[in-house]
């Protein structure tokens, strides 16, 4: 399993107050926009759109008054992370009951008719997007107070009484991001363009006060999802204050250990989540890394660099004298949602990948690397000559397995050179192409990239077209948290109810086309 829930009281974590001084400073301004346009939809069977639902538009009335098992959908046309509300009056004889609605904010078509009574899945079921509420009073405007992540609401009148009916009028939605409008690049071919602009939105979405993975859930600072969200906010919004936040945020709140936590919380005040995943807590330094390139922000790192430094110590316990990682039970690799493989030399490639751009770091800072170094060369002769098939141009696990995340990840970490990357990816399409039993535009993001950095250019367009094009076509405003095209309706999580349609680490066109294709 390389996630489950993980609960860890008895971990100590530091609160570094000059680092969380920093956070606290760079916190970017939300940004308000009122959304007005709304149009009344039903829901209709049609086995294109995910989960064989789509919508169908009916006649905008605002006049029509509504009674115990009505049922209204409105369609705002895109999506949206705000707040909601709607005007509401009696007609009819004077209002002998209260009013009592049930309202259910949507992302996708295919919740519109769920019912969360049916879930059986493992997280939490109060994620879900759904109020009861009673008005004893009309007309009254209802004013939701949290804030959902929607294109779609539902209404169901519950009950009014059998002598008077509610009218519902001005709908409107505050839509909230940190993100202002950001210049989009010109771009030639149709698909392409979509690909971007829906990439665009989706980061916009979850652009709040920090970078959250998904504005529906879990609304949270998680670090695999940063690093990529920063790479595609470089790219496009060009949002630094946001970006150096969400760093000190992880490099504030590290475990004693040294090991940094996987996400954290920041309401009701900054907190760290005890839980832990190699990848994640390795990719602080990738992030710290990425962000020096874009900003050469050299006091910073200086304030950093110590963090980063234990971070890879910590993380340095799992790697041996002859330079094998070993996966530990309670600091999983995560890679994918996906555990149908051995993801054991991921972590190896991953800790290669870190190491390479710690020591570029400790550089810049005139920090003394030569153990780093040691270990890099250690690591990468290790995987030259133990797990490297040079006429077959693969990558083993330890288990002799051979899987397309690991060659994946070892084309990202730069161990060997162009021809033998540009070979090993050739193999990869061959052995693994079309893809299968990988469940997350997260993963598909690395197939990806390693296409591109490889030499693979038309082969990287043509998936990035395959994948996240399908989504689109499936009725996608945004692009979903997990994805696999051979079971669309695939969940981790027990349940698609739960799934989340617009998710951060799904955006990465948007840094993929203006890194690689403009
Ligand atoms: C889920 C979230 C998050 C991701 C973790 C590992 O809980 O979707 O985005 O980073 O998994």
């Amino acid at each position: 399993m390389s996630f489950s829930f993980q609960v860890h009281r008895d971990l100590q974590f530091d609160h570094n107050k000059e680092l969380l001084k920093i956070a606290e400073d760079n916190t970017p301004e939300l940004l308000h926009t009122l959304k007005t346009d709304v149009y009344f939809v039903k829901c209709v069977k049609d086995s294109s759109k995910l989960g064989g639902c789509g919508i169908q538009p009916v006649d905008t009335d605002w006049t029509r008054s509504y009674g115990k098992g009505d049922t209204l959908v409105l369609d705002f046309g895109e999506h949206i992370t705000g707040t909601f509300s709607i005007d509401m009056r009696s007609v009819g004889s004077p209002m002998d009951a209260p009013l009592y609605i049930g309202i259910k904010f949507c992302e996708m078509p295919c919740e519109i008719e769920e019912d969360s009574k049916n879930y059986d899945g493992w997280l939490s079921s109060s994620w879900f997007q759904e109020e009861r509420i009673h008005k004893d009073v009309l007309p009254c405007t209802l004013q939701m107070e949290r804030r959902y992540s929607f294109r779609y609401v539902r209404i169901d009148v519950l009950d009014t009484s059998p002598k008077w009916k509610v009218v519902f009028a001005r709908p409107s939605a505050d839509a909230i991001s940190c993100a202002k409008d950001a210049d989009i690049p010109e771009i030639e071919d149709k698909e392409l363009k979509k690909i971007y602009t829906t990439g665009l939105h989706t980061l916009h979405e979850c652009m709040q006060d920090v970078f959250e993975d998904g504005p529906k859930r879990d609304r949270r600072l998680w670090l695999g999802d940063l690093r990529l969200q920063a790479l595609s906010n470089y790219a496009s919004y060009k949002k630094i204050d946001i970006v150096k936040r969400c760093i000190a945020l992880f490099c504030g709140m590290r475990c004693t250990d040294g090991r940094i936590p996987a996400n954290v919380f920041v309401k009701p005040e900054y907190i760290p989540d005890d839980t832990f995943l190699y990848d994640y807590s390795l990719f602080l330094i990738n992030t710290a890394y990425d962000y020096m390139q874009e900003t050469n922000d050299i006091p910073f790192l200086n304030t950093i660099y110590s963090v980063l430094k234990e971070d890879m110590d910590a993380c340095l316990q799992c790697v041996d004298d002859t330079g094998r990682f070993h996966m530990q039970e309670n600091f999983p690799v995560f890679v994918d949602w996906s555990n149908t493989f051995d993801k054991e030399v991921c972590g190896s490639a991953i800790t290669i990948y870190a190491l390479r751009q710690l020591i570029v770091l400790g550089k810049q800072c005139s920090q003394d690397v030569e153990h780093y170094e040691c270990v890099l060369h250690l690591m990468e002769e290790e995987v030259r000559n133990h797990l490297y098939d040079a006429d077959k141009h693969v990558v083993r696990c330890y288990t002799g397995e051979v899987n397309l995340a690991t060659q994946v990840w070892m084309v990202l970490s730069s161990t060997f050179t162009e021809e033998e990357n540009h070979a090993i990816m050739q193999e990869a399409m061959h052995r693994f192409f079309p893809v299968e039993g990988i469940a997350t535009p997260y993963m598909y993001h690395h197939i990806t990239e390693a296409l591109f950095v490889s030499g693979w250019k038309e082969e990287a367009i043509a998936l990035m077209k395959s994948y996240w094009g399908k989504m689109i076509d499936l009725g996608g405003d945004t692009f979903f948290e997990a994805f696999d095209p051979n079971l669309p309706d695939y969940s981790p999580y027990g349940s698609t109810m739960i799934n989340s349609y617009c998710h951060a680490w799904s955006c990465t066109p948007v840094y993929l086309i203006y890194k690689y294709v403009l």
